[in-house]
């Protein structure tokens, strides 16, 4: 069961059988999906059951790859912006998870900007410093926060009072507990870092849509720390990176993949310090792994 939100409130619905046969289009709708901020059209089935009938075109998608799975599943259509948020401490940032997060909002159409969580921790003045430069100079919004001491928070809701909104990055980020910082009485549950089981991390099975009292809507769905990229093609992961796209279509290869061909405007970006050296190195391991 669907619940779709109508200009006469929520009703549920159920999925007409014969949608169940999507096509198989990048981000698309495939096999029974349809997902949070999906586009829906209801209809009246038998005995005064609602039908969703059709499915509009995404604007955008968020899609993620299962450990287990070659397949990537979308897990939220037309959403305005993806928040990656990241620790600055326990657990420690990876530069490369926050590039492969961004990549993955960036082919999902959306808006991206990083949240630096945790800014309370002692000790970590170095670590934001250094992530507010090298996100800045690729072109994102940075936000420090802090679900303890509240710093941000104002900040962070006045970003996702517009439009719709979701929140990824590795377990233990602080994402729920930001939420529930941001909008009094939503009171998502939190985990203290390390104390994860494998089993008890997808107990939650429903995803929904969240109406924040001060405006916008958030995402909310259950496993959004196995992100893995999927759902872009290589010759497509260069145009994920903001700063990159000055220079794609200069260099001299029309296929140039801006690892070791001569003539890259890419790679010379890089050595005039344009494009930072990390960056280029999460496009090379992502490259390499699709
Ligand atoms: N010191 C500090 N701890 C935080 C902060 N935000 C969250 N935590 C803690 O980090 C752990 C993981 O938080 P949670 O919200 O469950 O992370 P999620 O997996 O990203 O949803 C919990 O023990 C939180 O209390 C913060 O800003 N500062
Ligand atoms: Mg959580
Ligand atoms: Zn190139």
């Amino acid at each position: 069961m669907y619940r779709v939100r109508t200009a006469d409130g929520m009703i549920e619905a159920s999925l007409r059988g014969k949608l169940k046969k999507g096509q198989r289009k990048r981000g698309q709708r495939s096999g029974d999906q349809v997902v949070i901020g999906d586009l829906v059209t209801v209809g009246a089935g038998s005995g005064g059951a609602r039908v969703i009938e059709s499915v509009r075109p995404r604007r955008t998608w968020l899609a993620r790859r299962p450990s287990w799975s070659r397949v990537d599943r979308v897990v939220a259509a037309n959403l305005d912006r993806l928040l990656v948020v990241v620790s600055v401490g326990d657990p420690p940032p990876s530069r490369f998870v926050i590039d492969r997060v961004l990549v993955m909002g960036e082919s999902g159409g959306m808006g991206c900007q990083v949240v630096l969580n945790k800014v309370d921790l002692p000790g970590c003045s170095t670590v934001v410093a250094e992530l507010t430069r090298a996100y800045r100079a690729a072109g994102y919004q940075v936000l420090p926060t802090s679900a303890v001491t509240g710093a941000g928070i104002e900040a962070l809701r006045a970003v996702i009072a517009a439009g719709s909104s979701a929140l990824a990055g590795p377990s233990g980020a602080g994402k729920s507990s930001l939420l529930n910082r941001v909008e009094a009485g939503l009171d998502l549950r939190t985990r203290p870092v390390g104390r994860r089981s494998r089993a008890g991390r997808h107990t939650t099975v429903s995803s929904r849509l969240i109406a924040l009292s001060g405006g916008g809507q958030v995402a909310d769905t259950p496993g959004f720390s196995d992100v893995g990229v999927g759902d872009v093609e290589a010759a497509a992961l260069g145009g994920c990176f903001p700063e990159f796209r000055p220079f794609l279509g200069l260099c001299h290869f029309n296929d140039c993949t801006h690892i070791h061909e001569p003539g890259c405007a890419v790679a010379a970006a890089v050595a005039s310090g344009h494009i930072r050296q990390e960056r280029h190195s999460s496009y090379r391991t992502i490259l390499e792994a699709l």
